[in-house]
């Protein structure tokens, strides 16, 4: 997968408020199956129907990093409340400080119709320069190979599905740059109640009933150490990044098991 690319995007929205997104990298004949499927996505979607749909398909003019996924876990948690203690925890392990920590769950909250994430440091000041928009991650992909290894790694979880593969493929990408600590993640579907949090130490780290049923706030926060944004900024919009190899897909593991990687259950990884 180098020449020949496609970046196909997706952006809905009512009354200039954002309603959804999506974004892929794909060769020509997957790009207009892409577009299609994004634009039924756009005009379907439970947070409401858009006044706009802006489905862009653009040539990569750049050759495409190779990146591998970060591994996956979910963490078994049943109420918002003990979901917001593991994140802090995870967070807190990252050295976020307890003022950023609760900066970002609480800022992730309004975040949907900004349709971006918000760049926060370590103390949660926010960072990125368009305080309306925030940053749109975009031109990341999966190689076909790839996605069929992933699939099979996710179903044997039963969790493969379209939302999963997005997510941890943003994730991933976001993750992989130096400037980046960690990720925090809370759909805004009303409908979708899992989040995570995403770190190169931690892996992809999936966090259940993280919001109520029903609750359409969510965003994203990224973590950045010191203050040159722009580099970050500009890796995050324009740097296309493809996923052309998986990590292993852990089940259940507690918060413990996942801070402290020296503990017994530790990675056996998945020959594949
Ligand atoms: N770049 C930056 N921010 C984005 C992007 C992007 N490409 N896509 C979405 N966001 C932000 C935006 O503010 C959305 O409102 C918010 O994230 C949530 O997006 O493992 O469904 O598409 O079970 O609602 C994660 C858990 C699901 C999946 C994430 O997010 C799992 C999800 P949504
Ligand atoms: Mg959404």
């Amino acid at each position: 997968m180098a020449a020949g690319l496609y970046s196909v995007r997706m952006r809905a929205s009512r009354r200039s408020r954002h309603i959804s997104g999506a974004e892929g990298l794909f060769e020509s004949r997957e790009a207009t199956i892409a577009a299609r499927r994004f634009s039924d996505r756009a005009m379907n979607h439970e947070r409401g129907r858009p006044d706009k749909v802006v489905v862009t398909i653009e040539e990569l003019r750049e050759k495409p990093d190779h990146i591998a996924a970060l591994p996956v876990c979910t963490v078994r948690n049943s109420r918002p409340s003990t979901g917001r203690k593991i994140v802090s925890e995870l967070l807190t392990a990252l050295g976020i400080s307890s003022q950023g920590i609760e900066a970002a769950l609480e800022a992730v909250r309004k975040a949907g119709h900004l349709g971006g994430a918000l760049i926060m440091n370590t103390e949660g000041v926010r960072a990125d320069p368009d305080l309306a928009r925030g940053v749109r991650v975009s031109r990341m992909g999966i190689s076909p190979v790839a996605r069929a290894k992933l699939g099979r790694m996710l179903g044997r979880r039963g969790i493969n599905n379209e939302r999963v593969r997005e997510a941890l493929i943003l994730a991933s990408k976001v993750n992989r740059h130096s400037g980046i600590i960690g990720e925090l993640c809370i759909s805004d579907d009303p409908g979708y109640t899992t989040g995570y949090v995403a770190s190169k130490r931690f892996g992809y780290v999936r966090v259940p009933h993280i919001k109520k049923k029903g609750d359409s706030s969510g965003g994203r926060v990224f973590f950045m150490y010191g203050i040159d944004t722009e580099p970050i900024v500009s890796y995050l919009q324009s740097r296309p990044v493809i996923v052309t190899e998986v990590s292993t897909c852990h089940g259940f593991r507690s918060v413990r098991e996942i801070l402290n990687p020296s503990a017994p259950t530790q990675v056996v990884r998945d020959r594949i």
